[in-house]
């Protein structure tokens, strides 16, 4: 498929045969590995499924990469701080113990160290974000967010009246997808590779990013959100908040929009994909 500047190829990440093909036909100088069925409540109920693309996919590019014998090839692993599960360490970096709490982060866990192998072994230019969450109005629906903004729209649409939720106690550092982005790139334009944790390094509960969404339109979230045990999680992380000094070192990166910004970006967005203009609540 053919854009402007961009071509789109198909093909499956559990796919050898393809991704050989296809790096041998790009010839790409950077790849980027974001593939993933990347919903940790999902990665409960499909955890085979979860690990064959997460763990087994990224090594298949790995795979793909290094048969290709071409050195100039650049390879960014999307890690996440999911890895780091419920330790006691507080905020956590890149030498803060791994403790997997769910099928999707165990994947991510054995993608890291497959990442680290073949820079160590073969020499490949191979980076692991171990990136924090990070949210824009292009987020999935099912992801808590996104979810919020687009629930609160639809009621002030008059399309729902309530919102269900899972944990509302869980804490995580969240950032906006354009800064860890650049920061993705930035790892590439390195003179080799390296692991790096990208985050904001300040954390929020769910009941903050409520307060700040339905606060910015003037409501109480409490009049509208329902808590469905359904949405609760086998084991929740319940809290992340990451150290982003080696980063912010090294690749001189540093997180420009606040969760308030992202928020309010999101609301905006949401209000405007229902009609309604956001400039009525002064944005
Ligand atoms: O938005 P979430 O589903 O994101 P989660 O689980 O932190 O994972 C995201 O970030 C990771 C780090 O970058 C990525 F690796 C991962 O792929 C994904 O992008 O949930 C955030 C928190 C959780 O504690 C969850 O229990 O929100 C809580 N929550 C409460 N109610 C909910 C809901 N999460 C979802 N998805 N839906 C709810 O109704």
């Amino acid at each position: 498929m053919q854009g402007d500047s961009i071509y789109l190829h198909f093909g499956d990440i559990t796919d050898s045969s393809r991704l050989n093909d296809l790096i041998n036909q790009v010839e790409p100088n950077e790849v980027y590995n974001l593939a993933a069925q990347s919903h940790v409540q999902i990665s409960f109920d499909e955890p085979i499924h979860t690990s064959e693309v997460v763990a087994l996919g990224a090594l298949k590019v790995l795979e793909a990469v290094r048969n290709i014998g071409s050195s100039h090839i650049r390879f960014y692993q999307a890690t996440t701080s999911e890895v780091y599960g419920n330790v006691e360490a507080s905020p956590q970096d890149e030498k803060t113990p791994f403790h997997p709490d769910n099928p999707y982060a165990c994947g991510k866990v054995f993608a890291f160290h497959q990442v680290r192998l073949y820079r160590e072994a073969y020499g490949l230019h191979a980076s692991n974000g171990i990136l924090f969450n990070h949210e824009s109005p292009r987020r999935g629906e099912n992801f808590v967010t996104r979810k919020i903004t687009r629930g609160l729209a639809r009621i002030i649409a008059g399309k729902q009246d309530k919102l269900l939720l899972g944990n509302l106690d869980a804490r995580r550092d969240w950032g906006h997808a354009k800064d860890y982005v650049q920061a993705m790139w930035m790892m590439l334009q390195q003179a080799s590779g390296d692991d790096y944790v990208i985050a904001t390094g300040k954390s929020y509960s769910v009941r903050d990013y409520l307060d700040i969404s339905f606060g910015s339109l003037g409501l109480d979230w409490s009049d509208y959100v329902e808590i469905d045990q359904n949405l609760l999680r086998p084991i929740d992380v319940s809290e992340f908040i990451g150290d982003s000094k080696k980063a912010r070192n090294a690749l001189g990166w540093e997180p420009k929009i606040s969760l308030e910004d992202l928020a309010r970006e999101m609301v905006a967005t949401d209000l405007a994909h229902e009609g309604i203009d956001p400039a009525q609540f002064g944005f």
